[in-house]
């Protein structure tokens, strides 16, 4: 008697695992409603990836999973509906503290922003947009003691001299810069943007005044002390996607100005030696899933340095540094802030990081 071998694989079908030769496992065919002895009858199976639609998470393939995106309007089984958060779609599912952002320091103290002196960048926003930076350290001050008026807020950086005006240096339109921020944010739905804001010389009214004109405080994310951090995708489709952290609380309270240091806390910063860098507790409440690595080292003077920063902005000495914070902390570094962005490979690096999902991971070759 001649066994019966469906596909003529001269397998016969009791010893062959997929009987009719059409790629699906008899077993999977059981458990997708199809005929494992019909070549003609094959599982639907929207991506390809041989999990039949009924069976799989992420049945259209977008990175998303089904329930996730029917609870949230998207089609799961159209690929091309899906949200992108920092260009990937899986991205969307990670909390906020589960992310690593790249933070340039003094944001706007640079030359393309007509500040001479004292300068943190080379490059203005539109240069650090584009290249990945989605935190940023601001310092709003009246433009002088005769211009403090709501409209007079400017940006410009204290120098830490004795009998100095904040100023010295040239001041930056706080108005017109937040309006870039805000419009470039626009263009790139699915990104979440964080603030922190030196704010001990401006009132609170004022400081609202400024967000509120350029359009950020309405997209502010209110967050509850100790409350879990929602996801990026949430955050996004909720239009609550800016965080604005200040540095020093006010007295009365602005719900959606958050106390930096209740709500983060960070690394110390501007040390004259990557020696002196630790993972330590600077500012803020360790307890707090997000926080800042600083990575920015002084001059002599108290100065950004270009030359240090191109040492500890270095991809590798940047990157094991993360590394091993990641591993100290328990929890991955939310900002990695630096000065002279441009100097090394900041945003590469968390470009690296945001790959992985634990420190011991196998780190990714360089993007
Ligand atoms: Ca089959
Ligand atoms: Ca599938
Ligand atoms: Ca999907
Ligand atoms: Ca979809």
């Amino acid at each position: 008697m001649i066994p019966t071998d469906t596909d003529g694989d001269s397998q016969c079908d009791l010893n062959d695992l997929d009987d009719d030769g059409d790629s699906w496992s008899d077993a999977k065919e059981a458990m997708c409603g199809t005929d494992p002895v019909d070549s003609e009858s094959v599982p639907d199976d929207l991506d390809g990836d041989m999990e039949c639609d009924e069976w799989d998470d992420d049945a259209d393939g977008d990175d998303l999973p089904n329930d996730w995106e029917l609870e949230r309007g998207f089609n799961p089984m159209d690929p091309n509906d899906f949200i992108a958060c920092h260009g990937e779609a899986s991205y969307c599912l990670r909390t906020y503290d589960d992310f690593t952002f790249a933070e340039s320091h003094n944001s706007f103290s640079t030359p393309e922003d007509g500040i001479m002196g004292g300068i943190n960048h080379l490059t203005g926003l539109r240069s650090q947009w584009e290249g990945g930076i989605r935190a940023f350290m601001l310092d709003p001050y009246h433009q002088s003691e005769f211009n403090s008026e709501k409209e007079d807020v400017v940006f410009c950086h204290a120098p830490s001299l004795p009998n100095t005006p904040p100023c010295l240096f040239g001041s930056v339109d706080a108005f017109a810069w937040l309006r870039s921020l805000n419009s470039l944010h626009n263009n790139s739905s699915g990104d979440v943007v964080s603030l922190l804001i030196q704010n001990y010389a401006v009132p609170g009214e004022h400081l609202e005044y400024l967000l509120n004109e350029t359009g950020i405080l309405e997209r502010a994310y209110i967050h509850e002390l100790g409350s879990p951090w929602p996801s990026l995708g949430d955050m996004s489709l909720s239009g609550t996607d800016v965080l604005i952290f200040i540095q020093m609380e006010y007295e009365d309270n602005f719900t959606k100005l958050l106390p930096a240091w209740r709500h983060t806390w960070d690394t110390p910063y501007g040390e004259s030696s990557q020696e002196e860098m630790t993972c330590d507790l600077g500012r803020g409440d360790s307890n707090q899933p997000v926080w800042h690595m600083n990575n920015w080292l002084n001059s002599d003077f108290g100065f950004a340095d270009p030359i240090k920063a191109s040492q500890v902005n270095a991809y590798d000495t940047l990157l094991q540094r993360a590394l091993l914070c990641w591993e100290t902390v328990g929890n991955r570094p939310t900002f990695v802030g630096v000065d002279y962005w441009e100097q090394g490979e900041v945003t590469n690096v968390t470009i690296t990081l945001n790959k992985m999902s634990h420190w011991s991971d196998d780190v990714p070759g360089h993007p």
